[in-house]
């Protein structure tokens, strides 16, 4: 018989797909090999202050050397689903017109060799890595030539991969690529002004929409499902007196995508809240009605919960804070009793699982799928019988808890198809540099090696088993 009061293993569903996420400049390296043009990213992270210690992605976790080595790491783990993004200069090194064989070579064998190994290749077009060219030529994202731009890339993206691979996200987060990006200036290509933010965020609005039709224009498979990747945060406000600023929040960093692209109007509150920053006449007739195109899957990013209340004082929160326009009334804080990350960012797996209902309560009949969910803890490499190993007992009941609460939402209600790991291996974390570690798999920055953690070990027995054992608090299930 069983305990009624012992938690239950949970089987995965038939078809969900359990798998990891990476993105080019995170890990590919040879920034300059095989023709691939300068991004956003190598301008910026070459630009003395702008990431931590002065990483750069040159070398990153040198994945574009080592692509052999790593489908086989990922085959070793069994994964269903691998994600990955596509270096839009490394196929297009001037943004647009020529297209770099070798570049997009380089993708389709990363695609057959995914495929040959049982892995369901996932691609995202752009994870934040503009092509320089666009940035000077059109001033990147706040140009509306970009969004054309892009639609091209799309295309030539889709007519290469787009016999073999299934799953499609135009954007990745475009919330960091125009409020990280040109708002707060802390994120490529370093622009201070809320204005441009704005426009950046229509103009990667009207791409998505563009870059959908090109999609569905070169894509020769009949299943392929066409989606975009949000963080679209999960807002609690403190007090109901917090409602006003939870409503800001949500309309700013939420609504400004998800109206557009899910819904095909910009919601009015958030014009309310912005008209004094810009009259939006960047958005011509027509625009909406290209950005809500049809999709056929939700990519959903999570990491921790956003509780927000009225701004008491003029705020600078470490991640958002000047971030987005309206901040000056919204404070976004993190309550201190609560389990953090190596980012200091809150642990709260409840989080997710109410997070996916409301979702799919919101968008019914569009299925969800979690691209992103995981923690950099700080990972203490320890050697037992010669090898190198890490005891990342932290990431295990991380992984396992917010796991466990995606299928608690499934069995509520919600669409749930899938839930990737960010990240498969420790790699450049943007403005932050390689200080913290994301990934299931350390790479060691001199030699390159990767040593698969704990938790490496433990998403691999999950792919293998369907089964997600309760974890005994203290011994994380293997
Ligand atoms: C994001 C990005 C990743 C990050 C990860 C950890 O979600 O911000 O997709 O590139 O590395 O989220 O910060």
């Amino acid at each position: 018989m069983t305990d009624p009061s012992m938690p239950a293993t949970i089987t995965l569903p038939a078809g969900f797909l359990l798998g990891a996420s990476t993105a080019a400049y995170q890990i590919e390296g040879g920034a300059s090999d095989g023709g691939r043009g300068p991004s956003i990213w190598d301008t910026f992270s070459h630009t003395p202050g702008r990431t931590a210690g002065g990483a750069t992605g040159d070398v990153a976790a040198d994945h574009y050397h080592r692509v052999a080595e790593d489908l086989d790491l990922i085959a070793s783990l069994r994964l269903d689903a691998y994600r990955f993004s596509i270096s839009w200069s490394r196929v297009m090194p001037e943004g647009e017109g020529r297209v770099n064989d070798t570049g997009l070579a380089f993708y389709s064998d990363l695609v057959d060799g995914l495929i040959e190994r049982g892995v369901e290749p996932i691609v995202t077009l752009n994870h934040w890595d503009l092509p320089q060219a666009l940035e000077d030529r059109y001033g990147g994202w706040r140009g509306r030539e970009t969004a054309y731009a892009f639609e091209k890339y799309a295309e030539v993206v889709g007519a290469a991969l787009g016999d073999r691979v299934r799953i499609w996200s135009t954007h990745n987060e475009p919330w960091n690529n125009s409020f990280t990006g040109y708002g707060h200036g802390v994120f490529a290509p370093g622009v201070r002004s809320h204005a441009d933010a704005l426009r950046a965020a229509h103009h990667l609005n009207l791409s998505h929409g563009l870059g959908v039709q090109a999609l569905r224009r070169t894509i020769t498979r009949a299943d392929a499902q066409v989606s975009v990747t949000l963080n679209i945060f999960r807002v609690e406000a403190e007090t109901p007196a917090d409602a006003e600023a939870a409503r800001r929040f949500d309309a700013v960093a939420n609504r400004v995508f998800t109206g557009p692209m899910l819904r095909g109007a910009y919601p009015d509150d958030l014009i309310h809240d912005t008209q004094h920053l810009t009259d939006w006449g960047f958005v011509r007739p027509g625009d909406t009605e290209i950005c809500h195109q049809p999709l056929d899957l939700l990519g959903i990013n999570y990491y921790e919960v956003m509780h927000v209340r009225a701004a008491r004082d003029v705020v600078d929160h470490p991640t958002a804070g000047t971030a987005f326009p309206g901040s000056e009334y919204v404070e976004l804080f993190r309550p201190a009793d609560l389990e953090k990350t190596a980012m200091g960012w809150t642990v709260e797996a409840r989080g997710i699982e109410d997070h996916l209902i409301a979702l799919s309560r919101d968008f019914p009949g569009l299925p969800l799928m979690v691209m992103e969910n995981g923690a950099a803890f700080a990972d203490d490499v320890s050697v037992v019988d010669g090898e190198q190993t890490v005891e990342d007992h932290e990431r295990v009941a991380y992984l396992a808890d917010h796991l466990a609460a995606t299928c608690r939402a499934r069995e509520r209600g919600a669409d749930v198809r899938g839930f990737l790991v960010w990240s498969l291996l420790d790699n450049f974390e943007w403005a932050e540099g390689y200080g913290p570690r994301f990934g299931v798999v350390r790479v060691d920055y001199d030699t390159l090696e990767r040593i698969p953690k704990r938790s490496a070990h433990w998403l691999a027995q999950r792919c293998a088993t369907r089964t997600l054992p309760a974890l005994d608090v203290g011994a994380p299930a293997l």
